[in-house]
């Protein structure tokens, strides 16, 4: 029999909670423009896992025990997180047919279409973070330097643009890492940091969540690409082995599958030891490493 971890329980417990509060911030699909509505909606309701949201309670519960303050934003994280996937898929970018086992959003609603829900998105996560309302008068300010800090030029854009400009290359290892600690460990870091400080902490608390989040989540893309080198389009519900046909720089390409799952194995190892210093949610964010370590999709 398989036994669920403390993170995927604790995963399986927000999970409601994060689509109820998604739900109630995104506009109907009655309201106009419907066709916008809907694209958004498709996106955001597609089946993702939730773990930017996720990380993001679990991260303020671990400060301060309480997860409302951190609803919305963390609503807010998923908000782009969708919207970072639609864009990914556009043909001027990756060119995918297939996310989460369903045609991607261009597919089903044009080009055009799927460019504004991404820009409805990202535009929504900022009002709603905006919006924030912290206890022990936090500042809402804050939080949006952490989000827009995750999502530029330092973060998330910068690390697609790195991952484009180095297609057909032949890039050196740090090169790859670099592009993945701003592509994708940038925001998993910054939904971790984005909690802590819905939750209060200190100086000293941040820094640890930082450490921590650096680790999963460059930890995260290597094994996204081990993923891509292995699995099926049927198990991973996107294209598989498309990296290799795109001339993607990746681990496994440039160093071998064996190095890069050791560099996977020895980030989420650093990772579980500074768990303990994260609060009163620890065992947790040790079971969320191991988890990163065997997920299957
Ligand atoms: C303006 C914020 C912003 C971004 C635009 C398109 C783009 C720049 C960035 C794309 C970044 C990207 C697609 C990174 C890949 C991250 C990744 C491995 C996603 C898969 O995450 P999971 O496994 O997905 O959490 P689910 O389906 O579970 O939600």
């Amino acid at each position: 029999m398989v036994t669920s971890s403390r993170f995927e329980c604790y995963l399986e417990r927000a999970r409601p909670r994060i689509d109820a509060t998604l739900e109630r911030l995104l506009p109907t699909a009655r309201s106009e423009p419907k066709k916008l509505h809907q694209a958004m909606r498709y996106s955001v309701f597609a089946g993702g896992k939730r773990l930017r949201p996720a990380l993001c309670l679990l991260a303020s519960e671990s400060v301060s025990g309480r997860t409302a303050a951190a609803l919305k934003p963390a609503a807010a994280l998923e908000m782009i997180h969708a919207f970072s996937l639609i864009h990914d898929d556009l043909p001027g970018m990756d060119d995918d047919d297939w996310r989460r086992g369903r045609p991607t959003n261009h597919r089903v609603f044009g080009e055009g279409i799927a460019i504004l829900a991404g820009d409805a998105l990202l535009s929504l996560a900022f009002e709603t973070l905006s919006r924030a309302s912290l206890h022990r008068g936090g500042d809402p300010c804050r939080l949006l330097e952490t989000v827009c800090e995750a999502t530029g030029p330092s973060g998330m854009i910068g690390g697609q643009a790195m991952d484009l400009l180095f297609e057909g290359k032949r890039v050196p290892i740090r090169q790859i890492y670099a592009m993945h600690r701003r592509k994708t460990g940038a925001l998993l870091k910054g939904s971790l940091r984005l909690g802590a400080q819905i939750g209060g902490a200190g100086a000293a608390q941040l820094r640890a969540f930082d450490a921590f989040g650096e680790r999963i989540g460059l930890a995260f893309q290597i094994v996204d690409d081990l993923l891509n080198v292995r699995s099926t389009r049927t198990r991973l519900g996107k294209s598989a082995g498309s990296d290799r046909a795109r001339g993607k720089a990746t681990a496994p390409r440039r160093v071998g599958v064996e190095a890069a799952e050791r560099e996977a194995a020895r980030l989420l190892g650093q990772a579980a030891r500074i768990a303990p210093r994260l609060g009163r949610r620890a065992p947790e964010f040790e079971s969320l490493a191991v988890f990163l370590l065997h997920r299957t999709r």
